[in-house]
């Protein structure tokens, strides 16, 4: 038995419907929101009832409609816990498992891609999302994505199914529609045959362009598709500022540091950031200048080393004053730089609360997710 492969020509995506033959009871995988309707009514013409609606992980590159068919056709909403996706009514862990009428899918936790990407195995077929495609895979140069991380879920859980396994990937964008475990064993030229060491250097030298949709893309998916066109809420706080680009809100550095727009600078020192907490994800250069000091060059070589060109630097210490004079600094290096409001010690009121020890949570999730 296939699944119904389905395709989004805007963005290469193949969205896949599962179902039992018995009870009709369906699975959507990776359904996308302006297909909803071509959706809808595949469902109606085969008499389907929608039970779950899946995410391999959060998309950069389109909008989910699980959401709205959660509204729309009463299915239950479930994504990879490691994603950031809290509004889905089920997280799965790996080896979960979801049944649809005498049907079930199983969850394989598959990271790289994103840090919490999964793919999904049923009967002799595994939906792959971005983490293997045919003869490529997913990039792994935002969200938490992890060239070494890829490597080991393809090598070590994927091609570790039957060779006999069909592929059915979350995007193609050459025409293909599926492949096998062995084919890609075989011939996938990022994989086959390759170390770790080699795919990592294949995957450092791709320098692909950002998916055109990514900073609409992941805020919206992160809550299912659902709030995209939302208010935007009180707590994206962006003020200008003298001799820096501005002062913003935790979750406005959230938000773009999760779209791949920022990269996360914490200024204070290892003893700090051992002793109080750190953030996952951010780079520590420590900020050790004072008044009357000229420059540091160490800091500033560092600075520059971790921020590539386009990217902004988010400044963050403990309270905000040092990263604020770490942002001035960082402005006369020709930098984009703002200071993180109020710092590791940020108002909880903004959605972002300390952890306890264990590193930063936003939204009670942990910092890094995506
Ligand atoms: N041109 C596409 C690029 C999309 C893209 O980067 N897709 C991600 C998946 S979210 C990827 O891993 N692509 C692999 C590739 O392009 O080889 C867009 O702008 O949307
Ligand atoms: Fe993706």
């Amino acid at each position: 038995m296939k699944p119904i492969q389905l395709f989004d020509t805007a963005s290469s995506t193949y969205t896949y419907v599962l179902f039992d033959p018995v009870s009709l009871d369906a699975v959507i995988i990776d359904p996308v929101d302006t297909q909803i309707m071509r959706d809808l009514t595949v469902l109606r013409e085969r008499g389907l009832r929608l039970v779950w609606a899946l995410e391999t992980h959060a998309h950069a590159d389109h909008i989910t409609s699980a959401g709205q068919l959660a509204e729309l056709a009463g299915a239950k909403t479930t994504a990879p816990e490691g994603c950031g996706i809290s509004s889905a009514s089920v997280l799965l862990k790996e080896g979960d498992t979801l049944t649809f009428g005498t049907e079930q899918v199983r969850a394989l936790l598959t990271p790289g891609h994103t840090a919490g990407s999964m793919c999904f195995v049923w009967r002799d077929h595994v939906f792959t999302g971005d983490t293997l495609l045919i003869n490529g895979c997913g990039r792994t140069d935002f969200q938490s994505g992890s060239a070494a991380d890829l490597y080991h879920s393809i090598t070590q859980v994927l091609f570790k199914l039957s060779d006999a396994t069909t592929v059915w990937p979350g995007h193609d964008y050459q025409g293909r529609s599926s492949s096998s475990i062995g084919q890609e064993k075989i011939s996938n030229a990022r994989v086959a045959g390759k170390t770790e060491a080699e795919f990592t250097a294949i995957m450092a030298a791709l320098h692909l362009p950002p998916p055109k949709r990514i900073k609409e893309a992941v805020p919206a998916n992160l809550h299912l598709g659902l709030r995209h066109d939302a208010p935007v809420p009180h707590a994206l706080v962006q003020r200008d500022a003298e001799g820096y680009a501005g002062d913003i809100s935790v979750t406005l550095a959230h938000q773009w540091w999760q779209a791949g727009d920022a990269v996360l600078v914490d200024v204070r020192t290892d003893a700090e950031r051992a002793w109080v907490g750190f953030v996952p994800e951010a780079i520590g250069i420590a900020w050790k200048q004072w008044p009357g000091m000229v420059s540091n060059p160490d800091f500033d070589q560092a600075l520059l080393a971790a921020v590539p060109a386009g990217k902004k630097a988010l400044l963050l210490c403990r309270s905000g004053v040092r990263s604020i004079a770490a942002a001035k600094r960082a402005t006369e290096l020709g930098l984009q730089a703002y200071n993180i409001l109020e710092g590791f010690e940020g108002d909880p009121n903004d959605h972002a609360q300390r952890g306890q020890r264990g590193g930063w949570r936003f939204n009670g999730l942990p910092w890094r997710q995506g």
